[in-house]
Parts: structure tokens; sequence; C-alpha cells
């Protein structure tokens, strides 16, 4: 194996130029060997009387995306990421960085740490860290605000967003724009030589941080630390929760009150304090799992290729029809959308063309960009219209006979290739493929509401799927920006499968006597970005009512979901009747809580004999209703509706609003540890006298073997 670091004397353009040239894939992020290779790089250069100056060169896709994720588990190795920067920034010959890609948290620290920096339109630069529950750890926090001012490094480190070289031209971190194709690299290195030549031209040395804070006077220093406090007041809200982003605010405000040495140490123990933290194992657990969820565990050795959609239809222009159908446009592929009657269709269109429209209003999206997108939206109520597009998404009432109905006249006009996906949220899709002479190519694509906005994406393999039909589905969920989690078929696919365990328990303890607004609070505040209810009545409670009702396999117990199914009865559907279990102002649809809501399951709850108590518990709740999701989750996982534990976090962490911070359900589970979640739900199985806290086989053995489950 080559050495993924070394030093070419001289660039092909520029003989006393040499190229400490890096090449670890897939995103040459700074592990161990990296590090010590741009140490001994720069060492050997500096003995090279013939080279004068420093180009930093990565090979691959992009520049340094940042320090090796992968090795923040074990004992960090010498030389750490801070010795390597301070050693880029103190060579005495000048070092510029030729930057492309991604250039993200340790690189672009290593980028910062450069004397000058040259790099093409379009890359982005980012300290991401905030996202794994991390603070830049090796000068970021200190670098940023000397190049580029304090305010502009609290907006990147705390929010985490990357952002284009081009935005941040008045800031001063590049030294020069490149403007040509991302993959004219050779052009970029030229270049980058060329730049550094001419900086030795021009006599210009190694710009070497200086030990002073960043200078300020008293005026702009309260300044600066007002502008901090109002980070750290906003964070606590946007980033509930979260320790990192307030590290990085104190961190930064270190950058003007304390010599660089100083901060150094600072943020040095501020990053290690995160690293080890629970909340940095839970989001880089998410990370991975979101980027193992994107591979297919096949059925065959087969690798196949996906095939390149370029048109689709969708069946059903409601709102979850038009979301989806934003979807496709918003990724520059063709839709026809397909509803029954010409006003239906009308309706359907003007709701797409309102939602674009509030999108613009709110400069997430530009006027050019909307007319492309409805221009790519072709309505149409005659099938025959959808005979050669490459795949069909159905999204149409969610009945039985009205799926199959539609999947067998998609099957008659569609071409044979034609993949032919459900959007069902519970029906069995093995029966809708059965309708088809096709029913290989029939795969469920499960999108969450709003479609056009939520991560999430279920791709429901049926028992007859084939693996191209598959990998295509799993490709485009990408090329749409989704995490998309294959999953198998059951009642509910996995994420919905859960919920209704979590929501069964959440009506459970309205039935005995907690209030909905103590129920969401407890939630809310334990993590979840809204409570149970709430969200129940924003969905419309009569959807799950409709759900139950149809499914004749459910459970047969008088008190399942009772408080829901009676207020759906009572005409309380939720937000759109302006009552549900609140009530809602009618002009602001404010929500308040309802005491003839509460008095209504009060009664209920005394005709089913259920007793209610006064004491139960935020924790109780809490427990509850995580402890239920663990469960369910551990019966998915050894059923193999699921592949890996991992893959349901993934669909927890995109679907749900479950907390980043925690890593989903199923890495919650191993950080409280199996043994109190199984002696937990035994408790619960006690209490109750009821089968739905039978301890799933799974959580028995995983912890027989002391194995966690996401290992
Ligand atoms: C940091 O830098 C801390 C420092 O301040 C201080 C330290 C002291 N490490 O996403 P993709 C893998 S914290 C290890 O599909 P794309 C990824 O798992 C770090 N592995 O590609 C995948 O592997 P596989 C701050 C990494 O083109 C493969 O690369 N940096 C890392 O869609 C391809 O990834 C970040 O947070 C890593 N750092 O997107 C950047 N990054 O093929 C995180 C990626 O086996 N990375 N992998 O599944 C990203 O945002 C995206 O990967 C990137 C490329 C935009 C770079």
């Amino acid at each position: 194996m080559t050495a993924p670091v070394q030093l070419i004397p001289t660039a092909p353009n520029a003989d006393n130029i040499a190229i400490i040239n890096i090449d670890n894939p897939p995103v040459n992020a700074l592990s161990h060997a990296v590090r010590q290779g741009i140490v001994d790089a720069i060492t050997q250069a500096e003995q090279d009387e013939n080279i004068e100056g420093i180009v930093i060169y990565c090979q691959g896709k992009t520049f340094i995306a940042g320090a090796d994720i992968k090795e923040f588990g074990k004992t960090p190795k010498e030389p750490h990421l801070p010795d390597v920067i301070k050693r880029i920034n103190q060579c005495k010959k000048p070092i510029t960085a030729a930057l492309f890609g991604s250039v993200l948290g340790g690189g672009f620290e290593v980028a910062l740490a450069c004397h000058y920096r040259v790099a093409i339109k379009g890359t982005k630069v980012g300290l991401p860290e905030v996202n794994l529950g991390l603070i830049p750890g090796a000068g970021g926090t200190q670098l940023l605000p000397r190049v580029g001012g304090v305010e502009l490094a609290l907006t990147m480190i705390t929010s985490g967003k990357p952002q284009k070289v081009e935005q941040l031209d008045q800031y001063g971190i590049i030294d020069q724009l490149i403007d040509v194709d991302s993959n004219n690299k050779d052009h970029l290195l030229n270049e980058t030589a060329s730049f550094a030549k001419e900086i030795l031209a021009q006599n210009k040395s190694s710009k070497v941080i200086t030990q002073e804070p960043i200078l300020l006077d008293e005026e702009q220093k309260q300044a600066a630390k007002s502008l901090c406090q109002q980070f750290r007041d906003k964070l606590a809200k946007r980033s509930r929760g979260q320790k990192a982003p307030q590290s990085a605010v104190n961190s930064i405000e270190n950058s003007f009150t304390l010599p660089l040495n100083e901060a150094m140490v600072k943020e040095r123990e501020y990053f290690v304090e995160c690293r080890g933290s629970s909340q940095s194992r839970a989001m880089r657990h998410a990370f991975f799992a979101e980027k193992t969820a994107a591979k297919l565990t096949l059925s065959s050795e087969s690798k196949p290729t996906p095939t390149n959609i370029k048109s689709v239809a969708v069946i059903g222009a409601g709102t979850m029809g038009g979301g989806i159908a934003m979807c496709f446009a918003n990724a520059g592929i063709n839709v026809k959308l397909l509803e029954m009657t010409q006003s239906n269709l009308a309706k359907g269109i003007n709701a797409i063309a309102k939602r674009y429209q509030q999108a613009e209003n709110r400069g997430i999206i530009s006027k050019q960009k909307v007319n492309q997108c409805m221009e790519l939206i072709d309505g149409t109520c005659d099938y025959q219209d959808l005979a050669q597009v490459d795949l069909v998404v159905e999204a149409a009432f969610e009945t039985m006979p009205v799926k199959q109905q539609i999947f067998s006249q998609l099957d008659e006009v569609c071409k044979p290739e034609a993949i032919l996906a459900s959007n069902t949220s519970y029906l069995d899709i093995n029966e809708i493929a059965k309708a088809t002479k096709r029913p290989e190519k029939v795969v469920g694509m499960h999108f969450f509401s709003p479609a056009n906005i939520m991560k999430l994406l279920e791709v429901v393999a049926t028992d007859y799927s084939d693996d191209q039909t598959l990998a295509t589905a799993m490709s485009l969920g990408k090329k749409l920006g989704k995490v998309s989690v294959a999953v198998k078929v059951c009642y509910g696919f996995v994420g919905n499968r859960m919920y209704a365990c979590y929501g069964r328990e959440a009506n459970m303890l309205l039935l005995e006597g907690a209030t909905p607004e103590q129920i969401d609070t407890a939630m809310v505040q334990w993590g979840m970005a809204m409570g149970p209810l709430a969200v129940n009545d924003m969905s419309g409670i009569d959807i799950g009512y409709q759900a139950r009702k149809a499914n004749t396999q459910g459970p047969k117990d008088p008190c399942y979901f009772a408080p829901a199914d009676m207020l759906v009865e009572a005409g309380r559907l939720g937000q759109k009747t302006h009552a549900g279990f609140y009530q809602y102002d009618e002009k602001t649809n404010k929500r308040s809580p309802d005491n003839a809501a509460i008095e209504l399951i009060r009664s209920h709850a005394s005709k089913l004999k259920v007793k209610q108590r006064s004491d139960i518990s935020d924790e109780e709740i809490q427990q509850r209703l995580i402890f239920a999701l663990i469960n369910e989750g551990a019966y998915i996982l050894e059923q193999q509706i699921a592949s890996r534990a991992s893959d349901i976090d993934a669909i927890w962490l995109n679907g749900y609003g479950f907390p980043r911070y925690l890593g989903g359900p199923m890495c919650y589970a191993d950080e409280v540890g199996l043994q109190t979640v199984v002696e937990t739900i035994k408790k619960f199985q006690e209490q109750s006298g009821n089968d739905y806290w039978q301890v799933a086989p799974l959580l028995e053995q995983r912890l027989a073997e002391g194995k966690a489950l996401t290992s």
C-alpha cells in the first residue's frame, strides 16, 4: 500500500514549488497516516533547499473533508491534528492550499492554517462539527474568527452549514478564485502552483498567526460579547439540549479575550469533553447510520446498476401526491401527475403552485427554479399518457381494492420495464404486486408528509421485488435528497409500526389519567421535536382511526387507542376541526389545553373500567413511550423487517423528530444499557398486566451475549 501523503518536490509548471499530495479515499480524511504524512512532508520540504514554496493538494473528489470520524472512538495517536495545524502555520516556506469539493472540519482548519488559499468556484467550506456533537478541535474556533471575523465564525460554526467560497468573497478567506469546472483539477494544481510562485516573486512570506487575541477596542469587545450571548440564547432554543453549540460559542469568545495558545488549550478541552460525550457518540452513530442505510443488503451476489430514471408519474394529486411530484420536479425529473377528474387535477396543481409560491416568499427557492419545476409537472387524467414513464409512484386512496385496481391498470399501460411503486403507509404491498404481471418490478416508496420536505424514504421490498428494482428505488431516493432505508413488508413497515406502539402508550396514559399537555410536555422535554398528541392533532386523528378500522388483524383490546377513536367519533379530528386532544383558535390556530377533551377521556376511561391515577410522573411517560419503541424495534430487527439496528435509527431520526443527539431508539437503548431496558419493560408488563409489554427475545438474547443492539 502506498503512503497516503507524498512530497512531490517540483510542481509541473514551477520547479521551486513542492506539492504535498494527499491521496486517502474516499474523502481524504485526516487519519493518523495522513497527519503523520503531512508533518513528514513539511519537514522534508523545509530541508530541501530547492523548495521555496509548498502547495497542499488532494487526489480524488475533494480536498480534505475532515478528521477521520472512525478514529474518534479509539485511542488518539500523535501527531494530533492541532500539532499538525501548528506545524503547517509555522512553516517558514509559504504554504498554499488548493481547494475543491468539500473542505470541511479538520480540512477547513488545515486550509485556514495554510498561509494562502486558492479555490475552484463552487467549493464548499465549513465547520460541521456540531452535527457530530463536537466543536472544531484543531483551531477552527480561533482561526476562522481571525480570518473572517467573529460573526462569521459564530454563524458558520454553530450552524455547521458549509458555504460556497464565492459567498464568502467579502471575508478574504480565499486569495484566488478559479472559474473552471470542478473536475478540472490539473488546472487547479497549475494555477495554485503559479500563485505560490507569484507569492515568492512578490517577496511575500508565510503569514504566521500571532499570539495576541483578536484586537478589538473596548466598545467592539462589548459588542462581540453581546453577540456571543445572543447566539447562546438563540441556540438554547434552536439546539435545545445540545452541549456542543454552546461550547463552540464559549470557545469563539476566547478568540478575542485570550492569547492564541491559551485559547487553543481551552478549545481542545471543550473538544475532548464533547468527543467523550454520549451526545457526540450518538451523533456519530447517526452519521454512519445514514451512510450505511444507503447500502442494500441484497439476496444475491449481483451488483445491479440502478436504472437512470428520467421521467416518472405520480397517481393522485392530493397533499401526498402533490408533495411527491414536487420532490421529483425539484430533482429535475419530468413528472406526469394523474388525477381522476379535471377539477381534482386543477385543484392539485394549484396547491403545488401555492406551496412553491410560499417557499419562494420565504426565500427558500428562486423564482427561476419555481418556474423550472412547474414546467416539469404535467397534469393528465388519461392513463395512456403514462405509457413511456420509467417509474410510477401511486399515492391514491389507502384501500386495497383501489390500489389493486390502479396497479392492474398501470400494468396494462406502462412499458414492461417501468417500475411501479406504491406510497402506501400500511397496506400489504405483496398483495398489490400480485395485481400485476410484473410483481418483480413492484416496490414500496413510502414518503413522509410533507413529502417535499421530510428527508425519510422507506423503500419497501416485497417478496417479489428484484435487486435491480430495489437498487433503482434506493438510488432514486438519493437523487431526491432523501435518506432512503430499505425495509420489508409488514403492517406499517418500520416507522409507523413502531409509532403505533408509541401512540398506544400515549393513549393508555391518557386513560390512566395523564393529560395531553402533560404527555406532550414530558416528551418535548425528553427531546422529541413535538409531543405525540400535538402531532396527532396536526396530521388529523381520523387518519389513524381509519387505518385502525381497516386493519382486521389489529389488537381487539377496547382500550387500544380508545381516547383517539372516541375523539374522532365525537367529531374532534384535530386542528382541521379546531378540536382534538387540544382546542385551536379558529383565527390563529393557537393550541391550548381543553378541559372538554380531558373530561371526555376521563368518562371514557371510567366506561372502560380503567382506574385513573394522579401519580403519573414525567419519567414514567417518557420511559413508557420510548421503551415501547425500543421493544418493537427489537421485534422488527429479529423478524428482519429492517436489516440493521442503525437502519431503524436512520428512520426515526429522519421521519419522526427523534433527537439526533440521542442517536435513534436503538442507539439510545444501548446507551441506557440493555439490562435497564429489559428490567424496565418487565416492570411495565407487571404493572399493566397486558401482552403489549412482552420483552422482545432479541433484547434478552443480546443482553445474555453481552452485545449491543447496534454492534
Ligand atoms: C472534524 O473534522 C473535527 C476536527 O475539527 C478536529 C479533530 C481534532 N471520516 O457522504 P458520502 C465516508 S469532524 C471518515 O457518501 P458524498 C462515508 O462514511 C469531521 N469517513 O459521500 C462514506 O463511507 P462509505 C468533520 C468519512 O460525496 C464515504 O466517506 N467533517 C468522513 O455524498 C463517502 O461519503 C465532516 O463532518 C470522515 N470525515 O459526501 C464531513 N466523511 O462509502 C462529513 C465521509 O464506506 N462528510 N466519510 O459509506 C460529509 O459531509 C460527506 O461525506 C462529504 C461527501 C460532503 C464529504
